[in-house]
């Protein structure tokens, strides 16, 4: 069967119940948005493939579905994820202070993994707690990168959703070129042994 993609990756989205995690998805899956409280979104998964430089990426993205709400999520969920998406909800200020445990969780379910900040409700500046400057301070000190979204706006959606599979993208190919590289440095290897070889023997 033909691939009709060039790249597959796994995105999780996590972060404290009703910061907007399942709007963000909705925003950046089907460009809506929905005034309630999205309890089921009826798959754990939403399937997107965008294309960058002339390659098709397909993203698997997960939501977690409430289980945030007992403010853990099961190890499995993590599984084979290449990228996580935490997100804070800048109205209200617990909701950032708690990312840390977030990527404290993403540190014992992931051993490599990209991550992403993201501060959503970004659409009423009287409304905002969470200012931009220490949420700016705080990703650079973690050497994260940070995006303030609104799903409801549609603002910086898709920017950030596109952000991270780069970032994944990236690394893709890193790793490629490193293994590619130490492929050719044992080839290499063995070449200078048997020449070696030959002129001693
Ligand atoms: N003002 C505003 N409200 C939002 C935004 N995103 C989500 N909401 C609202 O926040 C509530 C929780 O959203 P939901 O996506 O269910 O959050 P989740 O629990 O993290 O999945 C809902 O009432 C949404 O309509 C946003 O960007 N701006
Ligand atoms: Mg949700």
């Amino acid at each position: 069967m033909v691939r009709d993609y060039d790249h597959l990756f796994k995105l999780l989205i996590i972060g404290d119940s009703g910061v907007g995690k399942s709007s963000l998805l909705l925003r950046f899956g089907d460009n809506t948005f929905n005034g309630s409280y999205i309890t089921t979104i009826g798959v754990d998964f939403k399937i997107k493939t965008i294309e960058i430089d002339g390659e098709k990426i397909k993203l698997q993205i997960w939501d977690t579905a409430g289980q945030e709400r007992f403010r853990t999520i099961t190890s499995t969920y993590y599984r084979g994820t290449h990228g996580v998406i935490v997100v804070y909800d800048v109205t209200k200020p617990e909701t950032f202070i708690n990312i840390k445990r977030w990527l404290h969780e993403i540190d014992q379910n992931c051993d490599v993994v990209n991550r992403i900040l993201v501060g959503n409700k970004n659409d009423n500046p009287d409304r905002k707690e969470v200012q931009t400057d220490d949420a700016q301070k705080f990703a650079a000190s973690l050497n994260i990168q940070l995006f303030e979204t609104s799903a409801k706006e549609n603002i910086n959606v898709e920017e950030m959703f596109f952000c991270i599979t780069r970032m994944l993208l990236k690394n893709k190919k890193n790793q490629k070129l490193r293994e590619q590289q130490s492929q050719d440095g044992i080839r290499l290897d063995k070449g200078l042994n048997k020449r070696r070889k030959t002129k001693c023997c």
